[in-house]
């Protein structure tokens, strides 16, 4: 019996026996591969709007043979618990934060130095340079295959509820949420604030009951989870940048034949790249909408910041973790820190 056959007759006896005689499902026939995917994010973010083009586009390519269901918004539980799904192969793709899959591989969330990179020249330099390369092995050697574009999460702002930060001495006692991240909890400690990580499908409701007064984000995050209605203030510090690593489950995607992965990497790589266009065009206006929104901007002294992270023996503690090999792939795209 040909493949093809076996499975109409399978997808035959599926079909419940009222679908005979009133209407057939148009689609009843599953997909050779059925691939899922999970995230954090609202679906209106560039991310999942350009995840669902590639997925679109994956089943075209393939005629049908692979298909990618995603499921966003922390559907499958939060970052914690989709990182443990996506190493075990309970879901076959995530898209952490690179702050976030450092857990795991822990020279991940070199990006995300304080202050390291000034604008997104050097950012797409090193992450689609040998530094993002470095990344990608580290995370290959936990299981995880990671596709060669990184998309684009933002250069962090802190936001906060009670009072505006004008300094890095406003920092002092503030209870922020962090992402699960021991760079996250390591630099605001440094800026002696009083930082707890939580996952992001928290977030909204632990700022709405004050657990804590604070959180730190891209801008475009801010509007699209609605933050600005929990919060007062936001402090443009642009003291991270972040991004998200597309990641498969490394047995999955060996599982797949090289045909079929090089449409699904080429979907997913030309994805992510528009999806940078997205968030630039998306940075272009969105602090005007968030002040539409309510909240009030202040320009902190990045300096000070930068002086309290030396101070506090930041850089010398994670250039030490992360390795001389990293820091100084780091250093040749970012200029020399500390
Ligand atoms: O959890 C966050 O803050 C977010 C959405 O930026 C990440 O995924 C790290």
């Amino acid at each position: 019996m040909t493949l093809t056959r076996r499975r109409a007759l399978q997808a035959l006896s599926a079909l419940p026996a009222a679908g005979l005689t009133g209407a057939v499902p148009r689609v009843a026939r599953a997909a050779e591969f059925a691939l899922t995917y999970g995230n954090n994010l609202p679906l209106s973010h560039p991310l999942n709007i350009r995840a669902q083009e590639a997925a679109d586009r994956v089943a075209k390519e393939t005629g049908g043979r692979v298909e990618i269901t995603i499921f966003p918004n922390n559907q499958l539980g939060g970052d914690t618990d989709m990182l443990t799904q996506v190493r075990s192969g309970a879901i076959t793709f995530f898209t952490p934060s690179a702050l976030v899959v450092a857990t795991l591989a822990q020279v991940a969330a070199i990006n995300a130095v304080g202050f390291a990179f000034a604008d997104y020249d050097q950012v797409w330099k090193a992450m689609d340079g040998a530094l993002g390369a470095h990344v990608r092995a580290a995370m290959a050697k936990v299981g995880l295959h990671a596709f060669e574009k990184m998309w684009d999460n933002g250069f962090r702002q802190i936001t906060s509820g009670m009072r505006p930060i004008e300094d890095a001495k406003d920092m002092h006692g503030l209870k922020i949420r962090v992402p699960v991240s021991p760079l996250s909890i390591s630099m605001f400690k440094a800026l002696s604030a009083s930082p707890t990580s939580l996952q992001f499908s928290e977030v909204y409701s632990s700022l709405q009951t004050r657990i804590v007064d604070a959180q730190e984000n891209p801008l475009p995050i801010i509007q699209i989870a609605k933050l600005y209605e929990v919060q007062k203030y936001c402090a443009i510090s642009n003291h991270i940048w972040d991004g998200f690593w597309f990641v498969a489950n490394g047995r999955a995607w060996q599982r797949l034949p090289a045909d079929l992965q090089a449409v699904v990497a080429r979907a997913i790589n030309d994805a992510g790249l528009k999806q940078r266009d997205d968030m630039k065009a998306f940075n272009a206006t969105v602090q005007s909408v968030l002040q539409g929104k309510g909240l009030t901007f202040t320009r902190p002294a990045l300096d000070s910041f930068r002086a309290r992270l030396r101070e506090a023996g930041f850089y010398g503690e994670w250039k030490a973790r992360f390795g001389n090999e990293a820091w100084g792939l780091l250093e040749s795209a970012a200029g020399k820190l500390a």
